[in-house]
């Protein structure tokens, strides 16, 4: 990462868009916000901004009550997070209409470059752990910003359970509790408190559970008429995709979310030897060696067909086994 170069360019400028993707999570959350409270902190004008409604559970973070959808104000610098790729933001303009010059700090590594400067990390297990170390003996760390940054990591590590927690993730976290984080805190925030809500929805998901290709894939579906019933939304439907991904012997679990404008949303997961990743770009999609996603808009019935053959596919050519 080319730190001399963004430390001049925060230096120089004087206003920041903080910006990250729809859909947003517990990386892109903190990661923006800590941050923007780290630019103010020096006496920079910064703004974060998530064209998306923020999550309930996350509106215990320190400036969660700052974030503004997409405006038309324009910035010296837009700093985009957590997004591999400009579509990721949901912004109507060209990015250099938010800011003149555009920096782009990312873990993925699927990563499209878009920026003027570029920091892309894909060993990080998540922005708000490249933003530790952005901050790391410059600015004074408080408690505001290690609680956003701790609550980045441990999102995206899902508790520091996936194959992306290494010793440096372990030992930022360290160091934020050495700041005054509790762990039980955050992960009751974060990890321990459900909407009734999502679990009638859970329920309903749960029994369209399939299990193909010799028990190595396990498919689940949410319809528009189960959120309904349960009343439930988009933010419920986090999580559930782990239940199939849980279950002995799946090597990959694949969740179809049917969307209201007859979209359908694909999530994917896999536990150790497919790249996930690599099966949503066949469909424009994106993401992680274990987590990625992608959209198709297509019948239910053939978006489920083409994208479990894909996957079959992937995990013959990762196993050379056949996959029935
Ligand atoms: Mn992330």
């Amino acid at each position: 990462m080319d730190l001399a170069a963004f430390y001049e360019l925060v230096e120089k400028n004087k206003s920041f868009m903080i910006a990250s993707h729809v859909a947003p999570d517990g990386d892109s959350i903190g990661s923006v916000l800590a941050l923007t409270l780290a630019l103010q902190k020096i006496g920079k004008k910064a703004v974060p901004v998530i064209n998306d409604d923020i999550p309930e559970k996350y509106k215990f973070l320190p400036g969660s009550d700052l974030i503004v959808k997409e405006t038309s104000a324009n910035y010296d610098v837009l700093i985009a997070l957590d997004c591999g790729d400009i579509e990721r933001l949901g912004f109507d303009k060209q990015l250099k209409e938010y800011g003149a010059i555009v920096v782009n700090i990312d873990h993925h590594k699927s990563n499209s470059y878009f920026g003027d400067l570029n920091l892309v990390d894909s060993n990080a297990s998540s922005v708000g752990e490249m933003i530790y170390q952005l901050l790391d003996g410059k600015v004074q760390i408080d408690y505001d910003i290690a609680l956003n940054i701790y609550t980045s990591i441990i999102t995206d590590t899902g508790s520091i359970r996936y194959s992306n927690t290494t010793p440096l993730s372990l030992k930022i976290l360290a160091k934020l509790v050495d700041k005054g984080i509790r762990p039980d805190y955050v992960s009751r925030q974060v990890f321990e408190r459900r909407s009734l809500a999502s679990i009638k929805l859970l329920k309903s998901a749960l029994s369209t559970l399939e299990i193909l290709a010799d028990g190595k894939i396990a498919s689940l579906l949410i319809t528009q008429d189960m959120l309904k019933v349960a009343q439930a939304n988009e933010e419920d439907t986090n999580g559930i995709i782990n239940y199939a991904r849980e279950i002995d012997g799946v090597e990959v679990a694949v969740l179809f979310k049917e969307n209201e404008d007859s979209l359908i949303k694909v999530g994917l997961r896999s536990n150790e030897k497919v790249d996930v990743s690599k099966i949503a770009a066949k469909f424009n999609g994106g993401g992680h060696p274990r987590a990625a996603g992608c959209q198709l808009r297509l019948p239910l019935k053939e978006t489920q067909e083409i994208v479990l053959n894909a996957v079959k596919l992937a995990i013959m050519e990762e196993t050379g086994e056949r996959c029935n």
